[in-house]
């Protein structure tokens, strides 16, 4: 999701960088009750499929499923495991403000949930994708690392124009990302993780291609925000995530100064490929072109 759309000023309530209050205690016990829905099917479904860094993340905080968590419990647990925290907003944030509080070990996480309606899908992150998605992965000091890099960095991006290049990067790692394991690939990304449909297709399916991650080949690929990803980058580990992030970004930029975008669905011949999709799901559903 990129919130550049979203307005400059903060809405009312909210603070100049658009924190407000969780409001737990305001939560209804059908709010409660979507959240404890989701976690269990979720639960269930990942036991073999997310990585290990998120079931012990999820195990650390405790979000166990009776209900949408209290971020003043989570944080209090999470300040001491990697100086992260999760703070509330009332939905996408602008990049700035997004990058700010990467940097400052600070998750931006909806309050608002899903209706029981939404429960296989909803297009902005509510605090089912937000805290169940992306917080476990919190807790592991490595992944902790990469965020606050990826948030100096996109504060550095936004001054140089190179934002569009580094939301991939976010994209085919934080949301979708998948890594390899001794017990085989293993799921990361928090848009993956909180959707019980993705869950299955980035590591069952024959259609998606699943591609070693590569930097530059990654900021070439755009992703698709209304379906399944096509494509799915593979990390051979947190740690070689991390060091790609701590390089100077400059000279990656002048790269890509002159490189084309790779089609969505399509791979090139410097791939490492560990398998070639078939495509059939994008095929039948084309999409916004
Ligand atoms: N980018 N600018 C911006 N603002 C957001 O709120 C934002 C984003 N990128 C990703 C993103 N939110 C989601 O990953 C949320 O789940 C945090
Ligand atoms: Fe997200």
């Amino acid at each position: 999701m990129d919130g550049s759309h979203t307005s400059s000023a903060p809405p009312p309530g909210a603070g100049a960088d658009w924190t407000i209050d969780q409001g737990w205690n305001s939560y209804s016990p059908a709010e409660h009750e979507v959240w404890t829905t989701l976690y269990e099917r979720q639960t269930a479904l990942l036991k073999d499929r997310a990585c290990e860094p998120f079931l012990k993340g999820l195990e650390a905080l405790d979000l166990h499923g009776d209900g949408i968590p209290d971020f003043r419990r989570i944080n209090a647990e999470l300040i001491g495991l990697t100086g992260w925290q999760v703070v509330a907003v009332p939905g996408l944030v602008p990049d700035a403000v997004f990058f700010e509080h990467l940097a400052n070990r600070r998750f931006p996480a909806g309050r608002f949930i899903r209706t029981r309606d939404q429960l296989d899908y909803l297009q902005e992150p509510d605090v089912f994708h937000d805290v169940f998605g992306h917080v476990p992965m919190l807790t592991d000091p490595v992944f902790a690392d990469y965020m606050a890099a990826y948030g100096r960095g996109g504060m550095r991006a936004l001054s140089k124009g190179h934002l569009a290049h580094l939301a991939r990067l976010y994209w085919h790692t934080v949301e979708f990302g998948l890594m390899r394991t001794d017990a085989g690939l293993r799921i990361y990304g928090a848009g993956i993780v909180s959707s019980r449909a993705e869950s299955v297709f980035c590591l069952d399916e024959a259609s998606p291609h699943r591609l070693g991650f590569d930097l530059i080949r990654v900021m070439r690929t755009p992703y698709r925000i209304d379906d399944f990803q096509p494509t799915y980058f593979v990390i051979p580990s947190l740690e070689e995530l991390l060091a790609a992030s701590l390089q100077d970004f400059g000279p990656i930029y002048e790269a890509l100064e002159g490189l084309a975008d790779i089609p969505i669905g399509e791979t090139v011949p410097a791939d490492q490929v560990l398998h070639i999709g078939t495509q059939t799901h994008h095929h039948e559903r084309p999409g916004p072109q």
